[in-house]
């Protein structure tokens, strides 16, 4: 059958990198394709929102640059309520360096992000060597890449030929990049008329998820779990401000609202692979 119609589970047996291995285990284990961005700046709250959204997501996405207070200590913290909650984490690093650059950013600095990140993900704009040298911290350890084929914001550059050399790219390195992070499903996307593309099976992460409002006022656009899974059979939707919102103490409403996104999140999912 064709990719979009596969369960989560089927397709976890067919992927060898254990981070896209793990994702797609996990969504099916917690029947949740919602992972929640927590782009907030203080230790507090970030293990705060985490450990209450914890139960109803497949993956935790962070910005660890943002943290004012960060030590050591908040990445222990992390795999912890990761090991305790069932879930994947992801730092959405965005490198978009050389490759010697992106394996020392990746690996060492304060943050050590290859360490403890089972997914990151990269700009294609500098080409194959990016990849490659990720891959040269990442793929000893079990990570996964995904590409930035498409983004979200009003007037994106990543679009067209940009989105289709990002695809090839990732198809010369399935070893590590196993998806992008994309409005859509990538498949056949720009695939030459000989090429094979019902094997291939990319994940796809869609951040700009959003129920209640359209964008942010800084570019940023929103669009319904409906439309990015059921429509555009994207895997898993990404929230930030939509489940934490302005106030990131009010844990009550954090609750409803990841409720919320996963219901509909599953929903999408449900209609998708219903024969
Ligand atoms: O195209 C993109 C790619 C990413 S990774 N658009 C995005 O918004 N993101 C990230 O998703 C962004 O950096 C932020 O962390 C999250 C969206 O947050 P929200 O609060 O707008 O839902």
């Amino acid at each position: 059958s064709e990719p979009h119609r596969r369960t989560y589970a089927q397709r976890a047996l067919h992927h060898k990198n254990p981070a896209a291995k793990l994702l797609l285990e996990t969504i099916e284990r917690k029947q949740s394709n919602l992972a929640v961005s927590v782009d907030v700046a203080s230790t507090k709250d970030f293990l705060a929102i985490i450990d209450v959204v914890g139960p109803f997501v497949c993956l935790v996405k962070t910005h660890i640059d943002i943290i004012e207070d960060f030590t050591p200590s908040l990445i222990t913290d992390l795999q912890a309520l990761s090991a305790k909650h069932d879930f994947v984490i992801f730092e959405d690093r965005k490198f978009a360096d050389i490759g010697n650059t992106v394996a020392l950013q990746y690996s060492s600095g304060v943050h050590k992000i290859a360490s403890w990140s089972h997914l990151t993900n990269a700009h294609p704009v500098p080409g194959p060597s990016i990849i490659t040298g990720l891959s040269s911290i990442g793929l000893p350890l079990g990570r996964g890449l995904l590409l930035l084929a498409e983004m979200s914001t009003k007037g994106s550059l990543a679009s067209g030929s940009y989105t289709e050399a990002a695809v090839q790219m990732a198809r010369a390195h399935r070893d590590f990049v196993v998806g992008f992070i994309a409005q859509r499903r990538m498949d056949g996307v720009g695939a030459g008329p000989n090429e094979a593309t019902t094997e291939e099976d990319f994940l796809v992460l869609t951040p700009g998820v959003g129920l209640d409002v359209k964008g942010d006022g800084m570019g940023q656009q929103y669009r319904t779990p409906r439309e990015v899974v059921l429509e555009s059979g994207s895997d898993v939707i990404i929230v930030g401000r939509g489940i934490y919102g302005k106030d990131p103490s009010l844990v009550d409403n954090i609750v409803a609202q990841a409720k919320r996104y996963k219901e509909e999140g599953w929903a999408a999912y449900l209609a998708r692979i219903e024969p």
